[in-house]
């Protein structure tokens, strides 16, 4: 398997922690977001995913070349040809409730704070504090994901029960970009003590950006 990312892309991270957890050897294959305007805009990449984003899981079947994007259709296929250890529970609420914190990040958090809209929104509204705008929803988003956590009383070491779940696998890269927004998260206790938790996982160690071939070096 090939996976198509960028070091710091939270999407891509999503993806390599899974893998990670899964034991799946995968190959790296950075796709650099800011030189020379992005490598996910250059047509051969365009080729691969139209979106024009990270990540895409490449592999073969029947001799043919596969590519999926979007993460959670990543993690969800993932899931399905390597069931163990399942990181997407079989009782109907605890399945729900991943899928549920996962979209708050996936679908209220991350896309607005992505590199392209970030500089369309730039573009469109010269005067606007850009990165405030997309830090308040960042800000925003976490604080509704804390109580509807709490609110869900299901969480343990992790935010659904004592085992490690896709919702998980979102939390962590969306924090360490809370972190690059300046964003204090103190004030969301339950996610960080999830945070703790994941962060003690090898697998999760050998996802961070920092470990990535292409994560600066100097
Ligand atoms: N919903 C997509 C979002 C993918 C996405 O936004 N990827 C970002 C990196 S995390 C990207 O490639 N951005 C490039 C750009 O904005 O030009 C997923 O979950 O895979």
């Amino acid at each position: 398997m090939r996976l198509y990312g960028y070091w710091r892309s939270s999407c891509s991270w999503r993806v390599r922690a899974a893998l990670e957890l899964k034991g799946i050897e995968y190959e790296n294959l950075p796709v650099n977001l800011i030189k020379d305007g992005g490598e996910q805009h250059t047509d051969s990449y365009v080729a691969k995913n139209p979106m024009q984003q990270v990540p895409v899981l490449e592999f073969e079947r029947d001799g043919k070349p596969i590519r999926l994007a979007q993460s959670l259709a990543i993690l969800e296929y993932l899931e399905r040809e390597h069931p163990e250890p399942a990181l997407i529970p079989t009782e109907p609420l605890a399945a729900a409730r991943v899928r549920q914190f996962a979209e708050n990040i996936n679908a209220g958090i991350q896309p607005l704070q992505n590199l392209n809209f970030m500089q369309r929104l730039g573009k469109a509204a010269p005067q606007l504090d850009v990165r405030g705008f997309s830090r308040g929803y960042i800000e925003r988003g976490l604080a509704a994901l804390e109580a509807a956590v709490n609110a869900a009383g299901a969480s343990g070491q992790y935010l659904v029960g004592d085992t490690v779940t896709v919702a998980d696998v979102c939390l962590v890269p969306q924090l360490y970009n809370a972190r690059r927004f300046e964003i204090e998260l103190q004030q969301f206790p339950t996610l960080l003590n999830v945070e703790t938790h994941c962060n003690a996982l090898p697998a999760f160690e050998r996802a961070h950006p920092d470990q990535q071939p292409d994560a600066p070096r100097d």
